[in-house]
């Protein structure tokens, strides 16, 4: 990422708009919400300016570090906020930028900016939300700092000291008056800027947690870019033979064309072996969840090529149909990141790019750069054809499959399966279906419930991982059929969720690591199958018990949902022979009333509601768990075995 010479800043262009009451009245307008997100917000705030001045040439380096007190600095090597006199305001450019609500003010003409949605709402933002933040800037031969409190200006701008280099430094300690909690995730700040840092080929981005006794530090820098990217996510799949190095493709407009239609596209891909797809799509570096112009225009093109291509090479018969976009995005990993100056952002949560010359674009540059690719790699191009083929044949036996459960359930009329004890009431809004690991469990759970609103279906064994067979060969499996058939919404196209007959599902699974992974195999089976009734919020995990604490000569203890309530607990006692511990290893160690009152009784039991907090996230544990690596898996099943948080898959 090369400097490019710095550029004198007409201070007059700052935009001046408002005071930062507004922000700390209804904060949740400007980040979105208070909880954890909001606070992670404040980070990627400050850090999308400092990721502007890269994308605009200027910045070659930052440095994010939390600190013992859970507050931040962002520290970049960018051309610094401007420190000289604003013309209206005759205070510091710096001030106005971190006082006056949407003075960012950078009207570098025609830069690509991270903004948008909740993005660019200005550094005054995160000011306004800190009990404190200490600004530094380095520009103009001088080192200047200021201080602020919750908003308001605590020191005037000083010169500090001299300095050739420039560059800012934001430094906030957020406000425990408005968020819920002030800790910083690690391994979301990691997350987030290791992507930043691989859709910035060449920046460097480091991150360094001083709250532990021995500071951790991770630096990011990918001169692969998106290349690597990737790479990362195929890591540990078994890549489409010839294809270990990622395609590659990148153009932009040429310099005539008006700033209302300019734009770049860059692209990699790359096939495995599994039969998912995995194409994550940006704009300005803003993960886009909802797609938009810029993965259509790429859908559209890989298609068209991929068929046009087996036409051509007689790879495709006279008498052949095409290839679906499925059948050509079957294992294959892709991102996509476009970069244009004025992002328009649609849909529900904002996440989908609506500008629809980027399609055409898009489009236009992905069909030239893949069909140059696969006339110049005849062997990769036969690879990517016969996976694609094999794809849709699997489609067509699929297509058959369901057309056979379909005639099947109009002659035996709604056939529900035989283990399934339903129970009597009809209204699915009252009643909920129990899906219980082993049939001894399933028998307990039988006795136990309420049957006029519970219903039990227990599974022999473990389901099918969904992720690693083709779609016909999970709808021909006997227990993934009576799930479907049960649940009664059916799958695919023709999913309704108008037929859902329950609406809680609860998975009720021993606690231990088979239990954790039949939890997750059903889960991905969700997910895969039947998305939409985890985002109605019809998905539940039941919390078994996992021990008993009985005072010495008491015939019923106290139920203990975790190792840190059973301590807790013990501690009250503190002398060991005063009480006895019975853990539970399986529900089948349960009788059936102890069943009802711990985990099935609507009155005493935890549930925990399964979410899709994160689309890219779940789909990205998903493919990382349900891939063809055991290791992964097997990891992330000990370390989460009992860790709830992994129900934000
Ligand atoms: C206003 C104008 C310019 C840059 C910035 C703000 C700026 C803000 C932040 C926040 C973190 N790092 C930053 N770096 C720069 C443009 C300055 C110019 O044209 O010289």
């Amino acid at each position: 990422m090369a400097k490019k010479n710095e550029e004198s800043y007409d201070v007059s262009s700052i935009k001046v708009l408002e005071g930062l009451e507004p922000v700390r009245k209804r904060p949740g307008m400007y980040i979105g919400s208070t909880s954890s997100t909001g606070l992670h917000h404040l980070v990627w705030e400050i850090v999308d300016n400092s990721v502007d001045e890269a994308m605009a040439g200027f910045c070659t380096k930052i440095k994010v570090t939390v600190h013992p007190d859970n507050s931040i600095s962002v520290e970049d090597n960018g051309r610094g906020i401007p420190v000289g006199m604003h013309p209206q305001k005759k205070i510091p450019t710096l001030e106005v930028v971190l006082t006056v609500l949407h003075a960012g003010g950078k009207f570098d003409n025609g830069a690509y900016k991270v903004s948008g949605g909740l993005h660019g709402v200005g550094v005054s933002v995160v000011n306004a939300l800190s009990k404190k933040l200490i600004a530094r800037v380095k520009r103009d031969g001088g080192i200047y700092e200021m201080e602020f409190a919750r908003g308001k200006t605590v020191k005037k701008m000083q010169k500090v000291g001299t300095t050739k280099a420039t560059g800012t430094t934001i430094w906030f300690w957020p406000d425990d008056m408005i968020f819920e909690n002030t800790v910083y995730d690690y391994d979301t700040l990691h997350d987030r800027l290791q992507e930043t840092a691989f859709l910035n080929k060449g920046l460097k981005i480091t991150l360094t947690d001083e709250r532990e006794l021995t500071p951790r530090t991770d630096e990011f820098c990918y001169n692969g870019g998106i290349v690597d990217f990737v790479k990362f996510l195929n890591n540990g799949k078994e890549i489409l033979p010839g294809l270990s190095k990622p395609i590659y493709i990148e153009d932009k407009t040429s310099p005539d064309v008006p700033v209302a239609r300019k734009g770049e596209v860059e692209v990699s891909l790359q096939w495995n072996t599994t039969y998912s797809e995995q194409v994550l799509s940006f704009a300005n570096d803003i993960y886009t969840d909802e797609g938009g112009m810029h993965l259509e225009g790429f859908r559209t093109a890989l298609t068209k090529t991929v068929n046009d291509y087996a036409r051509s090479h007689k790879l495709l018969k006279e008498k052949d149909a095409n290839l679906t976009g499925d059948d050509v995005r079957e294992g294959l990993t892709a991102v996509i990141s476009v970069k244009l100056p004025d992002p328009q952002f649609e849909g529900q949560t904002k996440a989908k790019l609506g500008n629809s010359y980027m399609r055409t674009l898009t489009n236009k540059i992905v069909s030239n750069g893949l069909s140059e690719y696969l006339e110049e790699h005849p062997n990769q191009a036969r690879e990517i054809f016969k996976k694609a083929n094999q794809a849709a044949r699997g489609r067509m036996a699929a297509q058959k499959a369901r057309q056979a459960t379909r005639r099947k359930g109009l002659l035996e009329s709604a056939a529900l399966p035989g283990k399934l004890a339903d129970c009597s009431v009809r209204d699915a809004e009252m009643t909920e279906l129990f899906i219980v690991e082993g049939d001894s469990a399933g028998g307990s759970a039988k006795m136990a419930r309420d049957r006029s609103i519970q219903a039990v279906l227990p599974l022999r064994g473990k389901i099918l991982n969904v992720e690693r067979v083709q779609e016909h060969r999970a709808l021909s499996s006997e227990t993934i059929q009576s799930l479907i058939t049960a649940i009664g919404t059916g799958v695919d196209q023709e999913f309704n969720i108008e037929k859902a007959r329950y609406h809680k599902i609860v998975i009720m699974t021993d606690a231990d690591v088979d239990g954790a992974h039949i939890r997750i195999l059903l889960l991905t089976f969700f997910y895969r199958y039947m998305k939409p009734m985890i985002e109605a919020g019809y998905i539940y995990v039941a919390q078994p018990p996992l021990y008993q604490l009985k005072p010495k000569g008491k015939k019923h203890g106290k139920y203990l949902y975790t190792d840190e309530e059973l301590e807790l607990e013990a501690r009250k006692f503190s002398d060991p022979t005063k009480y006895t511990v019975q853990r539970y290893k399986g529900l089948g160690e349960m009788d059936p009333e102890q069943l009802w009152t711990t985990t099935m009784d609507p009155k005493n039991r935890i549930m925990l509601r399964v979410t899709i907090e994160d689309g890219m996230a779940a789909e990205r544990a998903v493919a990382d768990l349900m891939g063809t690596t055991v290791e992964k898996r097997k990891d992330f099943i000990q370390t989460h075995a009992k860790d709830v948080r992994f129900l934000d898959i």
